[in-house]
């Protein structure tokens, strides 16, 4: 399990603090309290329910691969990998490189999916896109992986939402 860095916590941890004044109990303004941010994604390899490109071949892939968070809220994301490799979700903006461990085998030969946990926050309002930094798609020639072309919104880094490449939306 790798844990990201915890974000710009802009979440107020209040407790029970009640300020007096005048010798009446006083309730904080806004006592923000975390409610529970849960996402889960599916890890599915093209070989094994990965969906259909545009090439008409299926691939290595995030399942949802857009994520939508609240700003300050500890968001807690769990990928469930059905791939016997690793994958990732790397945003540096938000210092997130969340590293999926791969699916184990049973002895009998049958696939266990592992399931990796991370938290994190987000600070700003904004759509902050990832990519997998974990070379795959072997089966269809690392097409999910290929970086986008120059002078493209992500020259040089995979672009392929929807597989291997998506947005996290904080608003
Ligand atoms: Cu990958």
């Amino acid at each position: 399990m790798k844990t990201s860095n915890l974000l710009g916590l802009g979440l107020a941890i209040l407790g029970n603090g009640v300020a007096l004044a005048a010798g009446r109990p006083v309730k904080p303004a806004r006592a923000q309290r975390a409610k529970a941010c849960v996402i889960t994604l599916q890890v599915l390899p093209g070989s094994d329910g990965g969906p259909l490109g545009p090439d008409g071949k299926h691939h290595d892939a995030f399942v949802p691969s857009n994520l939508e968070v609240p700003v300050g809220k500890i968001v807690t994301v769990r990928i469930v990998n059905h791939d016997m490799m690793e994958h990732s979700i790397y945003q540096p903006e938000l210092g997130l490189d969340i590293v999926a461990r791969p699916a184990a085998m049973k002895p009998d030969g049958r696939m266990i999916p592992i399931t990796t946990t991370a938290t994190f926050s987000v600070k700003a309002r904004g759509r902050y896109r990832w990519y997998c930094t974990k070379p795959c798609d072997d089966d269809a020639k690392g097409w999910a992986m290929a970086p986008a072309a120059r002078g493209t919104r992500d020259a040089g880094r995979p672009d392929k939402d929807g597989f291997m490449a998506g947005e996290i939306v904080a608003f």
